[in-house]
């Protein structure tokens, strides 16, 4: 269903004062919808701030390039935040996603918005602006720039494509549907350059991060007839290629490129007592259910679990548990 932006529109022409926030952890499509949303106002003569409850992640500073965004109690100060007439939340609806800027929000005398592509909502008093059937907000912030007449430059269809891009898994997701290209297209049209923005997102790993990957993939075992594949990295695997923790990013999902695999599983050490559990399910089969049973959560295909021991103890405990989970598991 297409979004009436109409009343959207009104409270754009009404005010001019916009401060626009987004969830914390932030990816591209957090990111993305903010720059360009700022952008946007800006072009139509709006002072525009963008703030968020926590850094942009480093992989992603490239978004942007400007260092607009601040972060809250350590680039700016709450006391800087008033005088703003409308608060605009992207690419979430979860006071819980928001951290300190949920409190922003909370106290925020002037009007709400939400534009968001997620299923969830939770009551933020706020206008919605919501298609949980697009594949990325920034293709939402695309349909608003349209809807305003605003001209789409390189510096809003950049920050939108990588939006897209990033959701969509670079274009291979089965959210991926007719109007992604078509918005796509456009977004290329005014300037985006995807060779540009697959170097940025995936060309810039470190040398440490690949050294590790070897290690991950060097330690995966077959489980439940090669339905299973787990793997895991240790404290000393890190130490000596030089990895950080982030550099597991991902790597989990290289295991379900083997066919016949339906599970995988990586073990994380990340110190001698807390192991980092990451589940993956491509069948119907739900891991959620698996990293409910140990204190985690996720959703049905992607799960993850901090296990409070030894990884040596959450690998049997953690395995056993996804083949009486899986069936039809031999001993
Ligand atoms: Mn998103």
């Amino acid at each position: 269903m297409q979004i009436d932006w109409r009343p959207l529109l009104e409270v754009i022409n009404q005010h001019s004062r916009f401060l626009i926030t987004s969830h914390l952890r932030a990816d591209c499509d957090a990111i993305g919808s903010e720059v360009a949303l700022s952008r946007i106002l800006q072009s139509l003569g709006k002072h525009a701030s963008i703030v968020n409850g926590d850094e942009v992640p480093e992989h992603i500073r490239f978004m942007d390039p400007d260092n607009r965004i601040d972060v809250l109690g350590s680039t700016i100060t709450l006391d800087l935040l008033r005088g703003f007439e409308v608060m605009i939340v992207v690419d979430t609806s979860a006071w819980m996603q928001l951290g300190r800027m949920g409190d922003v929000l909370r106290d925020f005398p002037g009007l709400r918005i939400v534009i968001d592509h997620h299923v969830s909502q939770d009551d933020m008093k706020a206008l919605v602006f919501k298609d949980d059937r697009a594949e990325a907000t920034g293709r939402l912030i695309l349909q608003l720039a349209e809807a305003l007449n605003v001209k789409v430059t390189p510096e809003i269809a950049e920050p939108l494509f990588a939006a897209i891009a990033t959701d969509t898994g670079w274009f291979r997701f089965n959210s991926m549907k007719t109007e992604t290209f078509t918005a796509l297209a456009k977004l290329t049209a005014a300037g985006a350059q995807p060779n540009k923005t697959f170097s940025q997102l995936f060309e810039q790993h470190s040398l440490p991060r690949l050294h590790l990957r070897g290690r991950i993939l060097d330690h995966v075992k077959p489980d439940c007839s090669n339905r299973l594949l787990w793997t895991y990295v240790t404290a000393a695997d890190f130490r000596e290629t030089g990895a950080q923790r982030t550099d597991t990013e991902d790597a989990i999902n290289m295991l379900l490129t083997v066919r016949g695999v339906e599970t995988a599983v990586l073990f994380v050490e990340l110190e001698p007592e807390v192991t980092k559990v990451s589940l993956r399910s491509r069948t119907s089969f739900n891991v959620n259910a698996i990293a409910e049973k140990f204190g985690g959560g996720g959703h049905r295909n992607a799960a993850g679990i901090t296990y409070h021991g030894p990884m040596d103890e959450a690998q049997p405990a953690i395995l056993d548990a996804l083949r009486i989970g899986m069936q039809d598991c031999p001993d």
